[in-house]
């Protein structure tokens, strides 16, 4: 592709994450400095659901209700639509940058930055060699938090279809800290569009947090972030300083709880929500409990329709709309 720069990864839009391997080692620029990430945790045992013993709902499932009572709960009739979306849509992999100025449509707009918008767009199919499919707006959400804060893993869980026990591995996720690097874009039924953010904090590098600021600075098709918590460990100085940053500069933003079912305390769990602050901030945000693994105490994933009503509000999408393709298995 004549002109586009070296350092992205760019799918035509019509094959399917499924078949993708994400070359994050390849499209990280060869100037950036490698990261060998260190084992943090013992990756969680995902039982078979055979092996499945209680199908009693979890004390926490209920903090989606009890948290978010300042919001209207979606009913079922709005959820079964939205359930069904993401049951058959297509989930594609588009791109993987380093850098802002790498995002496709954001290098276009470099380049003709200072013309006028109808001829920029007039330009866009043939001229510029990027595939149309990786320009055309679309409203954006993103997934930030630390690493091994879950995000990948829960990208995967929103896009799996809900009764089944093993995840779709439609980003690569990993029990090593650190493991993305790159921010990550994944078309979602053609509707929306999904990143996936390289995590702060251990293992991870200053390169990798402007990329993130810059994107929550700078994208125009951002509609929302979804700042990842994971609810063993709670929020983190670092996490704390993100909120802060989103406020200062009016990102809107949603919190989830991931790993809710490593939480063995639910009353040391709650102080620790109280003790963080965020209940008592004007635009108080919803939060969001999910457990993307199913363990001995978890025999379903809990909170998956929630956030997916949640991603469905943040992109202003009508809960009956459909994805435009669908998914091949
Ligand atoms: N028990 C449990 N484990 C989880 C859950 N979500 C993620 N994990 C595990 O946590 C580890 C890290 O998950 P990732 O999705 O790779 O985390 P990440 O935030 O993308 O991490 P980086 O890419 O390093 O920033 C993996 O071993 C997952 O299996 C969850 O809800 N419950
Ligand atoms: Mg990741």
């Amino acid at each position: 592709m004549r002109g586009f720069p070296t350092s992205i990864q760019v799918r035509n839009s019509v094959s399917l994450a499924k078949s993708i391997i994400l070359q994050t080692k390849n499209s990280f620029p060869t100037d950036a400095k490698m990261i060998i990430p260190k084992k943090t945790q013992k990756p969680t045992k995902i039982l078979k659901p055979h092996r499945f013993k209680s199908t009693q709902e979890p004390e926490w499932a209920k903090f989606n209700d009890q948290y978010n009572e300042h919001y209207s709960a979606p009913t079922i009739s709005q959820l079964n639509p939205i359930n069904h979306y993401f049951n058959i849509a297509d989930v594609t992999y588009e791109w993987s940058v380093a850098s802002f100025a790498d995002i496709p449509s954001e290098w276009l707009k470099d380049k003709y930055r200072g013309q006028e918008s109808d001829k920029v767009t007039k330009r866009f199919p043939g001229k510029t060699y990027v595939p149309f499919e990786l320009v055309n707006e679309l409203p954006e959400v993103i997934f930030l938090g630390r690493t091994n804060a879950g995000k990948s893993t829960l990208l995967n869980n929103i896009t799996t279809v809900f009764q089944h026990a093993t995840l779709e591995k439609s980003a690569k996720m990993s029990s090593k800290a650190g493991f993305t690097k790159t921010l990550n874009c994944f078309n979602i039924g053609n509707r929306f569009r999904l990143i996936d953010s390289p995590g702060y904090g251990f293992n991870s590098s200053a390169k990798q947090g402007d990329v993130t600021m810059e994107y929550l600075r700078e994208r125009k098709e951002l509609k929302r972030s979804y700042l990842l918590i994971p609810g063993d460990k709670g929020f983190s100085d670092l996490d704390l300083g993100i909120i802060e940053f989103m406020r200062e500069n009016g990102i809107p933003f949603e919190i989830v709880f991931t790993k809710m079912d490593r939480v063995r305390n639910l009353t040391n769990f709650k102080e620790m929500v109280t003790a963080s602050g965020i209940l008592n901030y004007p635009t108080l945000p919803q939060l969001i409990f999910v457990n993307s693994a199913i363990t001995k105490t978890c025999s379903k994933r809990y909170g998956i329709d929630r956030l997916r009503f949640s991603l469905f509000q943040s992109c202003s999408l009508n809960p009956l709309v459909k994805p435009t393709k669908k998914k091949v298995n």
